[in-house]
């Protein structure tokens, strides 16, 4: 394996000793939030459970969770738990609707955020002789910044390019020649295509590791991108909640992903009962950053939903790790009283070499039924083809549609570059249903 691992201690440690640490880091959180952060302070007095309750890990399951309206009901600062003073950077996230979700990190915060990103770069290959693109946004996203302090960290050469501009970045890929790219799937695959447009050939570029992450994405399209970047594409999730990109990645092994166990406790539990679920069952993932000094979190639902994996892993690391996210609970689309996650359309796009997986998908309400479009893009050189044959593309994508998901979709094949590209996270929905 090319990987080799950061953090010896906390990646290899035998399970038993990972929950032995997570349980002490438990405790110690529930003492440190519990009369500090007033709502946490109430949710536990409501649920009658006082820090002496919580003595291990197998205690977990007593506490509430915690969910975004708590942190948007408690904007801006009302689940820190330290003075201002000791915070010393802010990040924030949006949701589709309303407040945003601000947390606060102290420097030990960030001390901490930079090491699990050391560990992920590490997992990936990297040492300090590569040098890193970094193209997911700089700002109140966790992005940019959070992989940066990894990056320099680490010790490899970092160029802050940030989001937008492609035809920046594509003069950056070529001239600077870094050998690693951050950004998201959506735009790797975007400046992927991009680069005829600029006459650069793939073969001019030095990436060898992609690192990309913030939005669901197919095994497929990975696939997709690592061809057509000739890159290896590795898997990175997290989120602002418990920290930002770096609460876990996938290794060379394989495609789940570790989580950095020693400061986030992962559980899985169903969406309906919220009872906690055995490892390999599909559920929502939810979060206790345990080590955060700035704004923990107990039980915090992400809605992202997968499965978890304890057994050690052929890379050598013990930690837990997790399927590759591929939706959010709340990502999902009811249509017609069917669950529709748009991943599963890009998994059937992906099948065919006539369409890009660049689609939209349409949701309105007609005569009081749900009615869905999908509009795909076509290849340039299938754009040239006949009408009888786009309309056979546009029939077999029908049926390939209608089977994977189990009801029907009107299927429209669109120009090549027609639709709206995203230079973060990839906007796949507009629902227009009035409910
Ligand atoms: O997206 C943090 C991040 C930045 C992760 C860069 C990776 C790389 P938020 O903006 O708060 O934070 O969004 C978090 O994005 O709950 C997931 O739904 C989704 N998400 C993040 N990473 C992945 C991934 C950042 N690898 C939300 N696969 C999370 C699927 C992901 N979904």
């Amino acid at each position: 394996m090319n990987g080799y691992i950061w953090n010896q201690q906390m990646e290899c440690m035998p399970l038993e000793e990972i929950r032995a640490l997570q349980g002490q880091r438990l405790v110690d959180c529930v003492h440190r939030m519990y009369g500090t952060v007033p709502y946490y302070t109430r949710r536990m007095d409501e649920a009658g459970i006082e820090p002496g309750d919580i003595k291990s890990l197998d205690d977990l399951k007593k506490l509430p969770f915690t969910d975004k309206e708590d942190m948007r009901d408690q904007y801006p600062y009302g689940t820190f738990a330290v003075p201002i003073e000791q915070i010393v950077r802010i990040h924030a996230s949006s949701g589709t609707t309303g407040k945003q979700k601000v947390v606060g990190y102290t420097q030990k915060d960030i001390d901490i955020w930079s090491e699990c990103c050391c560990r992920a770069l590490a997992t990936t290959g990297l040492t300090a002789q590569d040098i890193l693109h970094i193209a997911y946004g700089y700002g109140l996203f966790t992005g940019g910044l959070g992989l940066h302090y990894g990056s320099e960290r680490m010790g490899l050469t970092t160029i802050p390019v940030s989001s937008g501009n492609t035809r920046r970045q594509i003069q950056i890929l070529k001239d600077f020649q870094p050998t690693a790219l951050a950004c998201t799937p959506s735009y790797a695959l975007h400046l992927a295509d991009e680069l005829k447009t600029y006459d650069v050939d793939p073969a001019e570029l030095k990436l060898s590791v992609g690192i990309f992450g913030a939005e669901p994405w197919t095994l497929a399209m990975k696939q997709q991108i690592e061809s057509k970047l000739n890159l290896k594409a590795f898997d990175i999730y997290g989120l602002s909640e418990t920290m930002g990109p770096g609460v876990s990645i996938s290794c060379e092994a394989g495609d789940l992903l570790h989580i950095q166990s020693d400061h986030f406790i992962a559980e899985v539990i169903d969406p309906l009962t919220h009872e906690t679920l055995p490892d390999g069952e599909l559920g929502e993932l939810v979060f206790s950053s345990v080590t955060k000094e700035g704004t923990p979190l107990i039980r915090y639902n992400t809605h992202d939903l997968t499965r978890l994996y304890y057994e050690p892993c052929a890379c050598g690391r013990t930690t837990v790790r997790m399927e590759k996210v591929t939706g959010r609970a709340d990502d999902m689309l009811i249509i017609r009283g069917v669950n529709v996650f748009p991943t599963q359309i890009e998994s059937v796009l992906l099948q065919y070499g006539e369409v890009e997986p660049h689609y939209m998908i349409l949701v309105d309400r007609v005569h009081n039924l749900d009615h869905m479009e999908v509009q795909i893009e076509m290849t340039a050189a299938f754009f040239s083809d006949s009408i009888k044959e786009i309309e056979t593309i546009e029939k077999k994508l029908f049926h390939d549609i209608q089977s994977t998901l189990g009801i029907s979709a009107q299927i429209r094949l669109v120009e090549p570059k027609s639709l709206p590209r995203s230079e973060g996270k990839a906007k796949r929905v507009i629902d227009r249903r009035t409910y």
